[in-house]
């Protein structure tokens, strides 16, 4: 099977000339860091807390992954976007400095989901386990290298976490972090109501906490990509929906890769005033 990195590279100057609407919402985020979950919040929010109009489909189909060639889908995504009606909610984890022009150009609404890269680290880890078009991880200790040196499908999470948090200084981006959305759902909400300019009851905001929330999700077939083919995402290996909880890091790093890891944090993110949680 081609790797998905692989197709996103050959197709590129399709997917950067990728034409956005003015009314676009982007989700962005670096992988694993709650982009399903700001999926579901925005797809209930934009269809008034109807959960039903929520499970039209799986969440891998529901909204186009900008810059991905799924192996199961006949099309790329960004033609199935073309093809999409208006108001559309697109998804990417590129770069902020690889984002297709029009998306700037259009002063889309961005919403960007940051996660702390100790548990971005470990999930990804489990998602190049389970998922057939990621390289596999071989194990912990050498995906934590590859990790660190940025040598994954989205390269580095500092540049990524970093280049985002520049870019809300100039364009309209709604930067939230997935350890406030976990302690406080319904306070990020309402963040997202306030930049999307939409209000809802307090009833439809407690519906959206609940049918979003991890154990609700985990058992949504068409939230937890239990629907997508068992050769893409082999969930014998390990679930998507796999832990949801901050800290989750502490289970897998060892104390010296611990500090090993701080260490570097401290260098990368040196003179940025970005703070991440690893725990709650
Ligand atoms: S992907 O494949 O990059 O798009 O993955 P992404 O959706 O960004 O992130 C997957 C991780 O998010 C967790 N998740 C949640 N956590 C808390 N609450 C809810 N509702 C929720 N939904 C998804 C999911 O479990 C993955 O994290 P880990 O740590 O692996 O459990």
């Amino acid at each position: 099977m081609k790797s998905l990195a692989g197709l996103t590279k050959e197709l590129w100057d399709q997917i950067y000339n990728f034409q956005a609407k003015p009314d676009d919402l982007i989700l962005a985020t670096y992988p694993k860091s709650g982009t399903h979950w700001m999926q579901e919040i925005l797809d209930m929010i934009q269809n008034d807390g109807d959960v039903e109009k929520c499970k039209r489909d799986h969440s891998l189909h529901r909204h186009p992954f900008l810059e991905l060639k799924f192996p199961h889908k006949e099309k790329p995504d960004w033609v199935i976007a073309l093809e999409m009606s208006s108001p559309r909610l697109i998804k990417t984890h590129l770069p902020s400095q690889m984002i297709p022009p029009s998306i700037w150009k259009e002063n889309c609404k961005i919403v960007y989901v940051a996660r702390n890269p100790k548990d971005c680290l470990v999930s990804y880890y489990h998602f190049h386990r389970m998922a057939s078009y990621l390289p596999d991880p071989q194990n912990l200790e050498e995906f934590y290298e590859k990790f660190v040196l940025g040598k994954v499908f989205y390269g580095s999470w500092f540049d990524h976490v970093k280049g985002w948090w520049a870019a809300k200084d100039t364009h309209r981006i709604l930067y939230l972090f997935y350890e406030d959305i976990k302690k406080n759902p319904k306070h990020e909400i309402h963040k997202v109501l306030k930049f999307l300019e939409k209000t809802l009851s307090e009833d439809l905001i407690n519906k959206i906490v609940h049918h979003t929330s991890f154990d609700v999700m985990k058992d949504n077939p068409m939230a937890n990509q239990t629907g997508i083919p068992s050769h893409i995402f082999n969930h014998s290996i390990s679930n998507f929906m796999r832990k949801g909880m901050p800290g989750d890091w502490k289970n897998y790093f060892t104390v010296a890769q611990n500090e090993e890891f701080d260490k570097d944090y401290q260098n990368k993110m040196a003179g940025s005033t970005l703070t991440f949680r690893t725990e709650i």
